[in-house]
């Protein structure tokens, strides 16, 4: 499997696929988001894989969507682009997929992250939605998941401070199972990646869907309603503001417009 923006490293029982924008700390561009839809869909059907790790860099998991490429899109270009139909392809993964972070795991990076059924951090992870610091929010599950998963008072502090949190801080949160030394969080990904990789499949299968299950209804609707304000806010001029503010290295001016 050869793609432009990640890397596959099949380790069979396990695989790897890893984020390769490392220039811009992993930024997610929409190819990009494509490729690793592919390419989880395509370790999901070998029966050689039992378990997959998604991961980054040292420095960078992910650090959010592509602002460059997401910065004069217009309502019409984001709802007509129907980007959000290959964040769903990643759902319906049946393999369970643990994300080894390390470093930034921001917007969409982090959203990615909660997206997998387990986290594994180095000690520098840091966690967090920074959106509202260039006009827009959360559109890939972000306000639903952290509020299902650390309650209403710290999802809202997240989603409206944008202040990331640290590997331990989500530790204590419930938000990641372990955090290790960095040279160690690709390792523990893996020691824990291959002992469920020796478990019974359809087993593993089975109780992936079944955990998912608790959060499956509330989140069909939670994601249709924030996709509509994430799309809303590409109307408005403070969007486009905070999108060029980042792009030009200067604090945004907002007009509430
Ligand atoms: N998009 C594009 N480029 C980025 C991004 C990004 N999200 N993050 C970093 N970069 C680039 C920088 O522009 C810089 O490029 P250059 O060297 O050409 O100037 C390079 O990566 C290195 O970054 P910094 O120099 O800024 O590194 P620092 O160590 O000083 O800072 C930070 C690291 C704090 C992570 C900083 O880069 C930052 O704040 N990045 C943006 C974080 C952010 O706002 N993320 C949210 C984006 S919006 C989002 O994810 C919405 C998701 C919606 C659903 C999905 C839709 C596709």
């Amino acid at each position: 499997m050869t793609y432009q923006y990640i890397l596959v490293e099949p380790e069979p029982p396990i695989a790897v696929v890893r984020f390769n924008r490392p220039k811009v700390l992993n930024a997610l561009n929409q190819t990009l988001i494509g490729e690793m839809a592919d390419a989880l869909e395509t370790l999901d059907r070998d029966e050689q894989i039992g378990c997959i790790i998604l991961t980054g860099n040292e420095r960078a998991f992910a650090a959010g969507a592509d602002i460059t490429e997401m910065a004069n899109a217009t309502v019409v270009d984001q709802m007509s682009g129907d980007q959000f139909s290959r964040w769903d392809r990643v759902r319906r993964i049946k393999k369970p997929i643990i994300a080894a972070v390390s470093g930034w795991a921001l917007g969409g990076g982090c959203e990615i992250a909660l997206m997998c059924d387990m986290i594994v951090a180095s000690e520098s992870a840091r966690f967090g939605q920074p959106e509202i610091n260039i006009g827009i929010i959360p559109g890939a599950g972000g306000t639903q998941r952290w509020a299902q998963l650390v309650g209403k008072a710290r999802a809202m502090e997240i989603c409206l401070t944008g202040d990331p949190i640290t590997a331990e801080e989500a530790r204590a949160w419930g938000l990641v199972n372990r955090v290790v030394p960095v040279e160690l969080y690709l390792e523990e990904a893996k020691t824990l990646a291959r002992k469920i990789a020796s478990k019974p499949p359809l087993a593993v299968r089975q109780a992936k869907e079944a955990v998912n299950n608790v959060f499956n209804d509330y989140l069909d609707k939670g994601l249709t309603f924030e996709r509509k304000n994430f799309y809303m806010l590409f109307a408005t001029e403070d969007q486009k503001e905070g999108m060029a503010a980042f792009v030009e290295k200067r604090p945004a001016q907002w007009k509430g417009q």
